[in-house]
Formats: C-alpha cells, structure tokens, sequence
C-alpha cells in the first residue's frame, strides 16, 4: 500500500506516506489496494467517457457514478473491501458499455477506433487476492523512480484535487445539480491523470484546471443547496442536548438529514447534528422541524469519545467516519451512500425506520443541560446582507482587518494554533470561519464591534463559495483586487476536500494564504518553492509572527 493523501499520514523509511499494513486512518492494505485499482478503473472508464462524448454519446449514469465512487476512495469514507471492488468491477462494466458504444459510432462514422492503453484496457483480476498482485500498476506512486518526485507530486496534487472536486460534484448531484459540461471537463482530466503525464507546466496548468472546475463545481452546490432549502439565515443553535431519545447525524448531506426530520416528525426523537451537518441549523426547510434540537459533539476525530457517550442512534452521511469499535457503538452508528465501515449497517434507500427503531432502543438522554447558544448562518445572502454594514464600519475604521480560519479539524496537536490565532486575532478584526476547524473555537465568546459579530460561520467546507462571493463583494466596493482586500486566509486542511478548496482559490488569484498545520506530504520542497512563488502560498509558523505579518504587511 501507498497513500499521502491526507494530512496525518505517517513518515516511513520508504518516504512521506501510510505504506505499511494499515494507514493512520484506520484503512487497510488491502483496503488502500483496492482503492488504487478502483481509481484506475475509474480513470478507464473517463477515457471511454471522453472518447465517446466525441460522437455525442453521454450517459447520465456513468457521469453521476465515477465522481461518486471516486469519492468513496476520499479519506474517512469507505473501508469496506467488498464495496470498493464491487465499485470498480462496475467501472469496468461501465468502460465496456461505453467501449462498445463508442466503437460502433466509429464504425458507422468509417472511422478508425483508438487502441486502449494503460487504465483504459487494464482488466481487473477475479478474486481480491489476485486484486492485491495487481496492485502495483494501479498504485497512485506508480513511476516512482522512473519520473522525479516533483512530477509524482504534481500528479498527486491534480489526482488528490480532482478526487475533492469528485466529493463536490456528487454532494451537488444528490441536491439536483448535475452539468454533462463539467462532466465532460471532469473525465478529461481523469482519463488525462490515468495516463501518468510527465510534463511539469501541463501537470502545473490541469491544477488550475481543477481548481477553476471546482468553482463551477461549488457553484452548482451552492444553488442546489440554497434552492432545496432556502438560504441560511443568521440561527442560534443550541449545543447542549435536552431530555428525550435521540438521533445524531453528521457528514454534509443535508438531504439525509431531511429525510430523517420528516421521519421522525412526532415520533418524540430528538435529531441533533454533528460536525459538518451544524449549518443545517440555518436553512428555512430544516430549522423549521421543532425536533432538530441542537448540535452535539465536535470535530471528526473526537467521535470514539463523543459518539460512544452519545445515547441513540447516530448516521454517517459522508465523511468523516473513523473506526466505530474503538468506542463501541458500532452496532448503533449507520452509513449512507459510499460511506462504509466492515460490520457496520448500511442505510441503501430513503427508509431510515431501522435507525429510528435503534434510537428507540436506546436510553437517550436524561435531562436537559443548561442551554449554550451559538449563532450559525452567515452564508452566501446573509454575508451580503450584512455587506453594508460591514463596509461601513471599515470605513469608519472600526473593523481593521478579516481573517477566514477555515478547513478541517483533525487530531495533531499543532492544530491548537487556530483557536490561540482566534483568541490573540484583535478585537477590531472580524473572523470568517468555514468547516469543520472551527469546532476548536466556535463555541467561544467573540463578541461584536457595533452589531456585527466578530465571528461569522459561513457553513461547511461545501460552502466556500459563499467565503469567495464575500471576498469578490468587498473587492469591488472597495474598487481593489482581492489580494488588496484588508483580509487574510489561515486554513487548516486534513483531507482532499480542503486540497481543491485551496486550488480553486489559488486558480482565481488569492494569494498569500497560510496554510497548516503541515503542508502536504506529497509537496515536494520544489513544488513548495514553486507555490510560494507564484502565489505566496505559505505554512503557518507561530501565531505572534503570523499576525505581525498580516497586519502590518510590508
Ligand atoms: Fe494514510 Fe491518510 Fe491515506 Fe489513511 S487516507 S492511508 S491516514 S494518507
Ligand atoms: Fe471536516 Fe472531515 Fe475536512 Fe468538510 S468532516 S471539513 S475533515
């Protein structure tokens, strides 16, 4: 096994990267093989995707599932041999179908087919062990050696970021947001990566690509999200659990979290959110189900504490799922869509009765908590709704500067820098935050300068378009770039979401953004050089120094 694809991978004689029976993550060897095999079958079945869009040939059902079964390879998602080789032996159904398809327009057209190489004619072997043998030509780090490792970097920084822009698209595709043109886009570059490119520019250039698909991307989900479920409005939230049986859901599929609500409409239980589902909060079509009680619990990495003491049943809609037995509530938590866990039940349809029969099951909580509130909402609307006042405030001279601390949470103890760099922030700057970092801080008090309080969750990391439109507003009221803006990004990334998120910044010119709490591991020092370079892109280093800087830039 190889894989460096998130931030707590492990260093190992070999290089940066988990390569050793299991990854930090919990996922297997056989588990990471079967990922890379499925990712090559994937990048086969893009290659015929492609070819046939040539004779106009577009099939909804392979452009929805490539994106989707490629975002069960993401961190924390999927862990389950069985689905991940069911995945790709569809791709390679879906390859042929495709194949066949495209073979017969080039024989009706009296045109010569192409000859399938590489991924676009590997044929998956019979059995998971023979899977395993096979697993060396798929591996993500295949070349090493023969290629620099600047080049192996770039292919895993397009690799990895299309893989995040992959978790997008399909997060936009369960809301009713599907392009074939972004599509078409998405498989050329799938098909492009499957043939192991080796230039630098180009490779350099496709990471622009993606970060710019990825705008357009963030866009469709923004709308899917705003036009199912109204645009979020500025809500308090109560984090403390109240007495009844009860339901968590976390992940960002808001849709699930829909569907539970209406399900559990006066039934007595309790829905609460967890990490990425807290915006939920926010939206008219979700606030208004009296039962979505509250938000429990924190970040992805504090679930084998949070989840174990949490008494009903919990849902895993997306990422982060981490190993459910270290706190024993393995027969109590539920998948959904390409998350999975071995043993764990897998909800496949819209009927949750099996998670509410296990809520009921279970003692849920006691008594109520005294009540602790946090305001959630400041998405796309709201920002611009405030945008005047906020304006006028910086021209008043009242709001010095804005800092968006966003990105994931995750276990390292260096990731202690964003709540000291929120708390040490002065108190005439405003903080924008988005994801799921901001459990580290969000629950404190901020306070506000003139009514306008000085933290702002904008949502989860899906929602960074909402941070960008922000941005593009103040730029133009003040007549200035972005990049001139009094305005400066700290993100934390962990997983590949986060990679696409900081392409598509870097792709529409933000520059000087820091980020931490370690760059990644598949970033060569020349390709960091090359980042700083062009975009100022930086690590974090302490927070005296970070705020010194940014405040009074040179
Ligand atoms: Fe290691 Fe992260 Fe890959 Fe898991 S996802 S194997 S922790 S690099
Ligand atoms: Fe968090 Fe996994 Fe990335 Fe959506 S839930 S931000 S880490």
């Amino acid at each position: 096994m190889f894989c460096v694809q998130c931030e707590q991978t492990i260093s190992s004689p070999t290089g940066k990267g988990c390569s050793y029976a299991q990854g930090m993550c919990g996922k297997t060897e056989t588990v990471s093989d079967l990922q890379d095999l499925l990712v090559y079958a994937l990048q086969g079945t893009s290659f015929y995707a492609e070819k046939a869009r040539e004779f106009g040939i577009i099939d909804p059902v392979v452009d929805a599932f490539v994106p989707q079964a490629f975002f069960a390879t993401l961190t924390n998602v999927n862990f389950e041999a069985d689905r991940i080789s069911g995945y790709a032996r569809k791709a390679q159904a879906y390859r042929q179908q495709l194949r066949e398809q495209y073979e017969q327009a080039c024989a009706a057209a009296g045109r010569q087919p192409v000859v399938p190489e590489g991924a676009a004619a590997f044929r998956l072997a019979i059995d998971t062990p023979s899977l395993r043998t096979q697993a060396p030509i798929a591996a993500v780090n295949r070349g090493k050696g023969k290629v620099s490792d600047d080049i192996l970097g770039l292919r895993l920084l397009c690799l990895y970021g299309l893989k995040g822009a992959a978790a997008y698209m399909e997060h936009a595709r369960v809301l009713g947001q599907t392009s074939a043109e972004v599509a078409g886009e998405f498989h050329h570059i799938m098909a492009w990566l499957g043939a192991d490119p080796d230039d630098m520019q180009q490779l350099l250039g496709t990471s622009m690509a993606i970060g710019k698909l990825n705008y357009r991307v963030m866009e469709m989900l923004d709308r899917g999200e705003t036009e199912k479920f109204g645009h979020p409005e500025p809500t308090q939230v109560n984090v403390k659990p109240i007495a009844g049986k009860a339901i968590l859901v976390s992940g960002h599929d808001l849709c699930d979290l829909k569907l539970i609500l209406e399900q559990t409409e006066g039934t007595g239980i309790n829905v609460y959110t967890n990490g990425e589902m807290l915006p939920a909060h926010a939206y008219p079509e979700l606030k208004k189900f009296k039962h979505l009680a509250g938000n429990y619990g924190s970040a992805w990495q504090n679930q084998q504490k949070e989840f174990a003491a949490f008494p009903g049943a919990i849902v895993m809609t997306s990422n982060c799922l981490i190993d459910p037995n270290v706190g024993s509530y393995a027969d109590r938590i539920f998948t959904r869509s390409i998350v999975g866990w071995p043993g764990v039940a897998h909800i496949e349809g819209d009927d949750f009765s099996q998670v509410i029969a296990c809520a009921q099951s279970q003692p849920g909580f006691q008594y109520d908590e005294i009540p602790h509130k946090i305001t959630v909402g400041f998405g796309r609307n709201a920002l611009m709704a405030a945008a005047p006042a906020v304006i006028d405030q910086v021209k008043k001279g009242n709001i010095r500067h804005f800092f968006l601390v966003g990105g994931c949470d995750g276990d390292k103890s260096e990731r202690s820098y964003y709540e000291a760099f929120t708390q040490a922030a002065p108190k005439d700057t405003v903080i924008l935050t988005l994801a799921c970092g901001k459990f580290r801080f969000n629950k404190k008090q901020f306070g506000d300068i003139n009514g306008i309080p000085r933290l702002l969750d904008i949502g989860q990391c899906n929602d960074s378009y909402s941070a960008i439109q922000l941005a593009l507003a103040l730029a133009k009221e003040f007549d200035c770039g972005v990049n001139e803006l009094p305005l400066n990004l700290v993100l934390s990334w962990f997983e590949q979401k986060a990679i696409v998120v900081l392409l598509t910044l870097l792709s529409l010119g933000v520059k000087n953004i820091r980020v931490g709490p370690s760059v990644p591991g598949f970033l060569t020092p020349n390709l960091l050089a090359v980042l700083n370079q062009e975009f100022g892109l930086m690590p974090i280093t302490t927070v005296e120094n970070d705020l010194k800087a940014m405040l009074n830039p040179k």
